[in-house]
């Protein structure tokens, strides 16, 4: 391991209890704890009475935890949390017997919000997302995976596309953004699928990878949406970019979309609830995370949960995120979407913290944070608490008492601390 005692070190945190996910079995808690940052990355994370001396001499600042439960920054690996318009009134409408097709079918759905993020200016479309990035935040989020998809057209899919690389800079976190342009289909495009595919993998893709506007491609498998043939052309042009793909695969209907995403190896396969049992093997052939998102199944009141038992035999890493979105998850606590995911999908407490963190990192790609260890970078989070089961325990979501990104904290703002 390459040294790492050139880094000077800026800040010191003491009298924290140390969940550090290092181990990778249960959740062991280090009393007594330290950490030590420079540079933006971890130098040391463990025991105070193993700090190497050198780091205690020669901190900048040391600053008291005040025995606050630290953990890993958490991770939401899912989210649609730009959009305008509002679509609260089809939630009552579902209640009241509704299906999410019956109200996409008449125009409301997905391409209600097309139609008012089109409208929106950039600058519009950042007022409104900022506070629901902001309640992330909150929850102890610090890396935000964000789609596009209700903008359509190259100029609108931008648009979103730049707002999110505006909120990660503007909040100080890390922002990764996915294309998702196969969300459905735009209105202008009706009887014209195969000009909208053309747009997407030889006009967006090769332009938004050039521009730097995409980190990864997502598509939407589900009879109204996308077909696996269709997502296959659309993959293999987001390979050829060398860009990884991700995948809505198999929440309503079982299309095969865990096989297609694990042959393309993608970094994830979100939802799953309709995955059969070749589906978790071909995942954990790929080694391609399952992201599980308990709010979207509470809000549509699906009765299929996905195989979460398969999946914990057969190895492969879970992930629980938001998907906060206007349509079916308008939920915007991570620690609530564990508090879901152990209530309604049976995940294990050990599993919903390493769900929003190691394993949400990884449905990333992002090999840098997840854990607490010397080297990674100073993503961090301190819970006024006692033990990690209180992170999952309330249903109302747990609010974090101040979180780092790369050593610098940044919530609560210094205007509310
Ligand atoms: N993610 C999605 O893209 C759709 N469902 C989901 O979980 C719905 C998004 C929407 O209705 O706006
Ligand atoms: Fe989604």
């Amino acid at each position: 391991m390459p040294s790492l005692s050139p880094l000077r070190c800026e800040l010191l945190l003491e009298d924290l209890r140390l969940l550090t996910l290092a181990e990778d079995e249960a959740l062991a808690i280090i009393e007594d704890g330290v950490l030590a940052v420079g540079e933006g990355r971890i130098l040391y994370a463990g025991a105070a009475r193993a700090l190497p001396p050198r780091l205690r001499q020669e901190a900048a600042r040391r600053e008291s935890g005040e025995g606050m439960l630290a953990t890993p920054a958490l991770v939401d690996s899912h989210t649609h949390l730009i959009f305008a318009g509002d679509r609260s009134g089809e939630y009552f409408e579902r209640l009241a017997g509704a299906s999410y097709a019956d109200i996409a079918a008449r125009g409301g759905g997905i391409l209600a919000t097309v139609q008012a993020t089109r409208k929106a200016s950039e600058a519009e479309l950042f007022a409104a997302a900022l506070p629901r990035a902001e309640a992330l935040l909150a929850s102890g989020v610090a890396t935000i995976e964000i789609k596009s998809g209700y903008g359509l057209d190259l100029e609108n899919e931008a648009k979103m596309l730049s707002v999110a690389r505006a909120l990660g800079r503007h909040l100080g976190i890390t922002v990764t953004t996915s294309l998702l342009a196969a969300h459905a289909l735009p209105p202008e495009y009706a009887g014209r699928r195969e000009d909208y595919l053309r747009l997407i993998c030889e006009g967006m893709i090769p332009r938004f990878a050039a521009e730097g506007l995409i980190d990864a491609v997502d598509a939407y498998l589900e009879p109204f949406a996308f077909s696996a043939a269709e997502i296959e052309r659309i993959f293999l042009a987001a390979h050829a970019q060398g860009l990884p793909v991700r995948l809505h695969a198999d929440q309503l209907s079982n299309g095969g979309g865990a096989a297609l995403a694990a042959r393309f190896q993608a970094l994830s396969a979100d939802h799953l609830e309709y995955t059969d049992e070749a589906g978790v093997a071909a995942l954990a052939r790929a080694g391609t995370v399952a992201v599980l998102l308990p709010g979207a199944f509470l809000s549509l009141r699906e009765r299929q949960a996905p195989p979460v038992a398969a999946l914990r035999a057969a190895g492969v890493p879970m992930a629980l995120a938001t998907d906060l979105n206007p349509g079916t998850s308008p939920l915007s606590s991570l620690t609530q979407a564990m508090n879901l995911g152990c209530l309604l999908f049976g995940l294990a407490l050990d599993e919903a913290v390493r769900a929003v963190t190691v394993h949400a990192a990884r449905a990333l790609g992002l090999k840098d944070r997840g854990r607490l260890a010397p080297g990674l970078r100073a993503d961090f989070a301190l819970w006024p608490l006692r033990q990690p089961a209180e992170l999952a325990y309330w249903l109302s979501g747990q609010q974090v008492h101040g979180l780092y990104a790369a050593g610098t904290r940044v919530w609560p703002p210094a205007s509310r601390a």
